[in-house]
């Protein structure tokens, strides 16, 4: 509910009385309101957006995550008039276990390249917003420095929708960022379940941070997670922590030196940094420059970019095929059919599939 009201309030005049209060009887606000869409001129948008407007952006932004029709269509339009002007940004993923410090180390880390005179952007894919209420971003006390700094746009999480939707929407609004000149986006993702892989899929480097004392759980869970990432910060190296920071830093680099790097021609890294000491945060910044140099000397840095996106072209084919078989009820009801047959062992599986096709 929240989140349409920002959005309409982003895209639409309103006309009307806020809300009625009597003392005797409440009328909803939404009777009297009427609603007065105010055209959108794509053209105007699309300049506004060029020229780093950042309430222009937003509306944009908006425009891409709204789920009415008319708006989707609109959306497309403007991205495709902005598609010449995006590309130019190193897209950074950030992940690590909730905790780990990823909100409070983009506020520095963030805050530190904006002062260096770049442009920031920051989002955040959270899948568990949708579930929990909760919002990677919705903390946003802790980026409030950031968020003020006039080199900084910082853009929550959308509220709702699948993951697939979010990470969808999340790509669009990165390529809009692009367009209004942000140099450096920096998307924030839990480390837990698919965000990762998704994440992986729409930047050039993957950071991810982790504790101190990580020992054992290097061996297992983490090896996964750990051969996505092009860099790997062992962070709040700081106080006590400092010594044993560097110990776990020289752990991950014996480890990653056996790992299949995620990034070919480009050793991972692993180094320490504090955000509250605001340490390492430079060696983080030379590091994902160091990539990009020898990534766009070997043409890597290219060939990736058009991998991600003709797999997401590919991932949308996917989406939509799935959306649309589901959506329609003679096959809805001729899947539960087909299925009862198969738990009743009626029918095999393959049995069952080539029933639902008809071949
Ligand atoms: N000592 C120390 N504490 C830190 C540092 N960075 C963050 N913290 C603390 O770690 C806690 C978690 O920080 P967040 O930035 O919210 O962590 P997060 O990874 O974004 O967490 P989620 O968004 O919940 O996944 C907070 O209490 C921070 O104050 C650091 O560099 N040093
Ligand atoms: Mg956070």
């Amino acid at each position: 509910m929240e989140g349409k009201n920002a959005e309409e309030t982003a895209l639409h005049v309103m006309k009307g009385i806020e809300s009625q209060h009597d003392g005797m009887s409440y009328v909803a606000p939404k009777k009297f309101r009427k609603k007065r869409e105010e055209p959108i001129d794509l053209k105007e948008l699309a300049s506004e957006v060029r020229e780093g407007n950042r309430t222009s952006l937003s509306k944009a932004i908006t425009l891409i995550e709204s789920s009415n029709s008319k708006h989707k269509e609109l959306a497309q339009k403007l991205l495709q008039e902005l598609l010449p002007n995006t590309g130019n940004s190193i897209r950074v993923g950030i992940t690590g276990i909730p905790g780990a410090g990823k909100s409070t180390f983009i506020e520095a880390f963030g805050t530190m390249l904006c002062n260096l005179g770049k442009k920031v952007a920051v989002l955040a894919i959270d899948p568990s917003s949708s579930l929990s209420g909760g919002s990677v971003l919705g903390d946003k006390t802790r980026m409030e420095n950031l968020s003020r700094h006039k080199n900084a746009f910082v853009r929550p999480s959308p509220s709702a929708g699948t993951l697939g939707g979010v990470h969808k929407k999340t790509r669009e609004t990165m390529l809009l960022c692009e367009a209004a000149g942000y140099e450096i986006i920096l998307i924030e993702t839990v480390g837990v379940g698919q965000s990762e892989t998704y994440v992986r899929g729409m930047v050039d480097f993957f950071l991810l941070l982790v504790l101190t004392g990580a020992g054992d759980e290097l061996q297992g869970l983490k090896k996964g997670i750990m051969e996505l990432a092009d860099g790997i910060v062992v962070h709040k190296a700081d106080g006590d922590n400092i010594e044993k920071a560097k110990k776990t830093v020289r752990e991950y680099k014996q480890i990653l030196h056996f790992l299949q790097p995620s990034t070919p021609g480009w050793e991972s890294q692993s180094l320490a940094a504090s955000s509250v000491d605001q340490t390492g945060l430079k060696e983080v910044w030379e590091m994902i420059v160091r990539f990009e140099k020898q990534m766009k000397a070997s043409g890597y840095w290219d060939t990736r970019r058009h991998e991600q996106t003709s797999d997401w072209f590919y991932s949308m084919i996917t989406d939509h095929l799935i959306d649309s078989f589901f959506g329609n009820q003679e096959n809805k009801d001729k899947v539960k059919m087909l299925e009862n047959e198969i738990l009743q062992g009626k029918l095999t599986v393959t049995q069952g599939l080539s029933k639902l096709f008809n071949e």
